[in-house]
């Protein structure tokens, strides 16, 4: 089995845009999810769980798991000395370190809601070369560590994806799959249908109407690495909709939509706003949020269908 490091050094051999300071990047930031993942295994044994009193910029109440992988994910990134940027969803504005670099983008704990259950929470990263108010398709690479009931790493560059599993008595994320394709159509909605009679599109009730005459099958955690993950290996559908109360939806487009739009898109599958792909959106803001409606090919077309029809 091959190591993170290993295989990033043997990619780099045939695609040269993986330097050695994107190595380090992406080596330091996986680093940062180890201690992460250490830390969310033994999160009721420390005083970390619970909010930490605060409200962050979205106006969401604060974790303390969240505050500390933030701190771990910044804290790591300063150190590499290659970063320029930096931005979180904890944290207002971007940080800025150099005028020349890699910049990145991140979720420290995406699920926040789920922390303190016991649930599949993980860290999101979104990887530019330069300013980071770029679109989603100029990312260098993307991805997302799952703290589950292992700890994995998906990651993606520009034509391909490969998974990993955190190997807990050598340390090393250990190459699982190379080149990850999702499967063309699934048997899964995941979509919090609470929110149905919110939702603002007439053609999106219809679509998640057609689905269930089509027997689909509803899966729904609430975090999105764990329904994005799980979308990604059986196929199927994720969606977090515009509603009534948030015009472009929940979910934040730098550091949530559009690193899981590039690894979609990279496995074969779409990623789309409701009008264009997620990728092709360019930020006006740090924290912009976007509609999103990702997974197989066959369930994001036919939605899109209806979306269109009304
Ligand atoms: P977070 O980044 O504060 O944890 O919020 C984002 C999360 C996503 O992981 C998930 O898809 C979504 O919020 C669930 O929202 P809802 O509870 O409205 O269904
Ligand atoms: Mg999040």
């Amino acid at each position: 089995m091959v190591p993170l490091i290993t295989y990033l050094f043997q990619k780099s051999i045939e695609n040269p845009f993986i330097d050695d300071d994107l190595v380090l990047i992406i080596g330091e930031i996986t680093s940062a999810t180890k201690i992460i993942a250490g830390k969310v295994r033994k999160a009721s044994l420390l005083d970390v769980l619970g909010s930490a009193e605060k409200i962050n910029v979205q106006g969401e109440v604060v974790q303390k798991l969240d505050e500390l992988a933030n701190d771990i994910i910044t804290e790591t990134l300063k150190c590499t000395g290659k970063a320029c940027m930096l931005a979180s969803e904890e944290v207002e504005d971007c940080l800025i370190l150099s005028d020349s670099g890699y910049s990145i983008a991140f979720d420290p704990l995406d699920g926040s809601s789920n922390i303190d259950v016991n649930i599949s929470i993980g860290t999101i990263f979104s990887i530019h070369k330069g300013d980071i108010k770029k679109s989603g398709r100029e990312q260098i690479a993307a991805g997302y560590v799952i703290y589950g009931p292992s700890t994995m790493l998906v990651l993606a560059f520009r034509g391909f994806v490969s998974v990993f599993t955190l190997d807990p008595e050598t340390g090393n994320f250990m190459l699982v799959e190379e080149n990850l394709k999702m499967p063309e159509k699934g048997k899964i909605y995941s979509i919090n249908e609470a929110n149905y009679d919110k939702w603002e599109s007439d053609g999106l009730r219809k679509f998640i109407d057609s689905l269930k005459e089509e027997k689909y099958t509803l899966r729904y955690v609430g975090s999105m690495v764990a329904d994005v993950h799980r979308t990604l290996f059986k196929g199927g559908v994720f969606i977090y909709p515009s509603d009534i109360k948030n015009r472009n939806g929940k979910l934040r487009l730098l550091y949530e939509g559009s690193p899981m739009a590039f690894i979609v898109e990279n496995a074969g599958g779409m990623a789309i706003t409701g009008e264009k792909s997620i990728l092709d959106v360019v930020p006006e803001e740090l924290h912009q949020r976007v509609p999103v409606i990702l997974g197989s090919k066959w369930e994001v077309e036919k939605c899109l269908k209806y979306l269109k029809n009304g």
